[in-house]
């Protein structure tokens, strides 16, 4: 099949997802064509399967905002026009979803049938895209995708009961690849950021409020009274300063790592001892089943997917949004005791291979012929 595939092309979340998907889709022989304003992050590895086109937004000065909707939704059918695509996949409803449609608008006007497949990761939905100035517009899109899937059930039920959708939802979770993972063999560099009687805990994201990257430091600041221990805190964003003044006012600064955004995530979950993922909001929590896949358990919050994802003492513990107290309690209990950390690292593995590449992908493949049999 021939699928292009719109989305954003951050380090995290619905980028990774979408690249990986397209990667994975190209080694099983579909012809791949990603159309976004810059290459991916993680599209590194180009084959004869995966082409890439970028979206130009000529700048006008009379624009206080420049129209990124119309430039992609042109875009979109120069490439199903010259490619002859067979299904559009656009990740991130907003404004994705949106300009498929006008898409498929014009290129309807030309004779040509475009089906589109609509997948919704999260903020498109509970934090965006429910704002009553986007509602009316997110509603539609979705309810004129011809598929509609979300990453998680917690997702699909906030999406039903935030707009009014006449569609169906699919539900198809993310996934990783446990091969890529299975088969690396790298030193561990653990001595570069901890002593050896020290444990490391990790946090990675994007910094935003959504994340309580404070909480992160919180629970840290109890774990460190009980056990020698590291903080690294991956990844970039607005709540970064606030955190770092909070380590400095409680002269953590010697013990907490900022390392900012990383393409070392393997290599720094491959040290890691504990995750944490505190967040107020999360529609799945991509970068938990990455910390499983690495054998690190998962101390999170218990917000949208993450209980469909980290199952409370087997591959991690979940606490209600905000219980730093409790969080902490937990991260102890594990790192104190042996036999209780190598279950639950075990645990976390085994739990992770569930969501492998390879049980997903075929969900996708069925929904492409689906959406391709309807079509027009
Ligand atoms: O986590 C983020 O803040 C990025 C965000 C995104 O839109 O890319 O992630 C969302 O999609 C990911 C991939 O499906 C999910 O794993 C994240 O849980 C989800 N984030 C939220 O729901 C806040």
């Amino acid at each position: 099949m021939k699928i292009a595939i719109v989305c954003y092309p951050t380090y995290g979340g619905s980028g990774v997802v979408a690249t990986e998907l397209g990667h994975s889709l190209s080694m099983r022989g579909h012809e791949i064509h990603f159309i976004t304003y810059k290459q991916p992050v993680r599209l590194d590895t180009l084959n004869k399967n995966i082409h890439f086109h970028e979206v130009f937004v000529p700048e006008y000065d009379l624009f206080h905002y420049q129209p990124y909707e119309l430039a992609l939704s042109s875009r979109i059918v120069d490439v199903v026009k010259a490619h002859n695509i067979d299904v559009l996949h656009v990740h991130y409803a907003i404004p994705h979803a949106y300009a498929a449609y006008m898409s498929k608008m014009m290129l309807r006007d030309i004779g040509i049938g475009l089906p589109i497949v609509t997948t919704l990761h999260g903020t498109d939905i509970t934090l965006v895209g429910s704002h009553p100035f986007y509602r009316s517009a997110v509603t539609f899109s979705i309810n004129n995708s011809d598929y509609v899937t979300s990453v998680s059930k917690s997702l699909k039920d906030d999406t039903e009961s935030l707009f009014d959708i006449n569609k169906s939802i699919d539900v198809i979770p993310n996934f990783i690849d446990v091969n890529k993972h299975a088969h690396l063999e790298r030193p561990c560099h653990r001595e570069s950021v901890a002593e050896n009687k020290e444990k490391v805990i990790t946090h990675i994201s994007n910094f935003r409020p959504l994340k309580r990257v404070k909480d992160v430091v919180k629970v840290f600041e109890i774990v460190q009274r009980d056990i020698p221990s590291k903080l690294l805190m991956v990844g970039e964003g607005p709540e970064r300063i606030k955190a770092q003044r909070y380590v400095k006012k409680h002269n953590l600064s010697d013990k907490v790592l900022f390392l900012g955004k990383s393409n070392e995530i393997n290599e720094l979950l491959c040290y890691s001892d504990i995750f944490l993922l505190p967040s107020e909001k999360e529609s799945f929590g991509l970068v938990a089943l990455e910390a499983m896949i690495h054998k690190v358990p998962v101390i999170s919050s218990n917000a949208g997917g993450l209980s469909e994802v980290n199952i409370d003492g087997e591959s991690g513990y979940l606490s209600p949004v905000g219980d730093v107290k409790e969080m902490a309690k937990n991260a102890i209990k594990i790192l104190k005791d042996e036999n209780e950390f190598n279950r639950l690292k075990e645990g976390a593995f085994r739990r992770a291979k569930i969501f492998d590449i390879s049980n997903i992908i075929p969900k996708y493949e069925l929904i492409y012929k689906k959406a391709l049999d309807g079509s027009i």
